[in-house]
């Protein structure tokens, strides 16, 4: 090496530094569908990506301040095979499953393996965070610690129809700049197995329907069965804390029948849940924009979420990629973030310096 490489290399390896405090929240899209396919899924995962890279910024009166800041960048995947890596799944802060779905009838077929799934189930347990959107609750029926994260399956839908849909708790970042009066949408309202209210660590509800719409199916409003639900009809909701928590008098219905018999429990992070999203008509409007982007940011801003132990949820510009894998030597999970673009400054520095490519991957492994 030659006396000028060293203060080069210096540089590099500040640079390198640099770039690893400002990591951004990382975010895994899932949309493998093992049945119904929505048409909605590219509008879906193109949203939440220009949410996170912030191309797209929806005007104040759509969205909440506390989370307007928020940034990450969004890795799509449809592959089930990426989650038989638990260190792949550790760098994500937040895991969602977007309009995902089991095959119909339940239990015919599944959008993970049992590999998949204990890995997934280990992700949570960890403080990762989860957010569910639309048919992410008819999905993994087979999978009891996957229904209690959700907070309840999906049972059935009338028709899809004009309804209003109205905030139930205005204090949270994803209902905050809904109209008192309700969001008029194009929608299925879903109706759920059981009550996620019921679960130990309950969901707060943070949508209902706030129109007469037609149901004509055995249990309008209602769960399993026949019983009407308790008032306000759950849409959407949110829970921390617990997340993969049993109640053995629920968990009936809270589980599938079958499947991968994986045992979870705790799970210290934040869960989101919105039934809302069928139509690309939806993901059009502002305010349901608003809705994900408060629900994503509120997750990440989870004490649990990886960046929340030394990256930074603002002051970077969010990358995208489908389908990649983000750099980490990171072999344990949830750990301060760490080398997620120090593996971008590495391969400049490689186009720029060849003869430091050897010592700067050398040192970048230590910090
Ligand atoms: C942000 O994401 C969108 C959607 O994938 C993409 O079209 C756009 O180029 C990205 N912008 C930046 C600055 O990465
Ligand atoms: C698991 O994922 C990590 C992080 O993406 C990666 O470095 C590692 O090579 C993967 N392991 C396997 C066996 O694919
Ligand atoms: C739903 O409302 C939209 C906008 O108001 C309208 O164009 C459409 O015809 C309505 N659809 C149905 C099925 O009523
Ligand atoms: C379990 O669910 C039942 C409703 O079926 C509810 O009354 C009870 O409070 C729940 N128990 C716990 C510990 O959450
Ligand atoms: C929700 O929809 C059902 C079925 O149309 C209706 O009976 C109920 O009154 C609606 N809830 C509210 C709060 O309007
Ligand atoms: C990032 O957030 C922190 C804390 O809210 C704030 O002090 C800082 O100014 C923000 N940085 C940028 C670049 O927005
Ligand atoms: C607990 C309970 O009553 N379960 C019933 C709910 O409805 C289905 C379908 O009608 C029955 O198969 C269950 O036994």
């Amino acid at each position: 090496m030659s006396i000028f490489a060293l203060p080069v290399l210096v540089l590099a390896v500040l640079a390198v530094h640099t770039i690893n405090v400002a990591a951004l929240p990382q975010v895994l899209v899932y949309t493998k569908t093992a049945g119904y396919r929505h048409e909605s899924i590219p509008i879906a995962v193109q949203t939440i990506t220009s949410l996170g890279n912030g191309s797209l910024t929806l005007p104040s009166s759509a969205i909440d301040p506390s989370i307007s800041a928020v940034r990450w960048s969004t890795v799509n995947t449809e592959d089930e095979t990426r989650f038989h890596n638990l260190t792949f799944l550790s760098q994500f802060d937040a895991i969602g499953f977007v309009s995902t779905t089991d095959q119909d009838p339940p239990l015919t077929g599944t959008v993970l393996d049992d590999q998949g799934l204990r890995n997934f189930a280990r992700y949570i347990e960890q403080g990762g965070g989860y957010f569910g959107i639309h048919s992410a609750a008819a999905t993994l029926f087979g999978a009891p610690f996957y229904g209690r994260l959700v907070g309840a399956y999906f049972d059935y839908h009338p028709q899809i129809q004009n309804v209003s849909v109205k905030p139930v708790d205005a204090s949270h970042p994803s209902t905050s700049r809904w109209p008192a009066d309700g969001l008029r949408i194009y929608e299925e309202v879903y109706n759920f197995r059981s009550d996620p209210r019921n679960l130990p660590s309950p969901a707060h509800v943070l949508v209902t329907n706030a129109s007469t719409f037609s149901d004509p199916g055995v249990n309008p409003q209602g769960f399993r069965n026949g019983t009407n639900g308790p008032s306000p009809h759950p849409l959407a909701w949110w829970r921390q804390g617990g997340l993969l928590d049993t109640n053995s008098s629920t968990d009936a219905s809270v589980s599938g029948v079958g499947g991968a018999d994986i045992q979870a429990a705790g799970g210290p992070g934040r869960a989101w849940y919105t039934s809302l999203g069928h139509d690309v008509s939806t993901w059009q409007l502002d305010l349901f924009r608003g809705h994900v982007a408060g629900g994503i940011g509120w997750v990440l801003q989870s004490s649990t979420a990886r960046s929340a132990h030394g990256g930074s949820s603002n002051g970077s510009t969010g990358t995208s990629s489908q389908d990649t894998t983000p750099a980490s030597s990171s072999a344990h999970s949830l750990r301060p973030a760490r080398l997620h673009l120090p593996a971008m400054a590495v391969t400049a520095l490689v186009v720029t310096l060849p003869g430091l490519s050897v010592l700067v991957a050398q040192i970048r492994i230590p910090v």
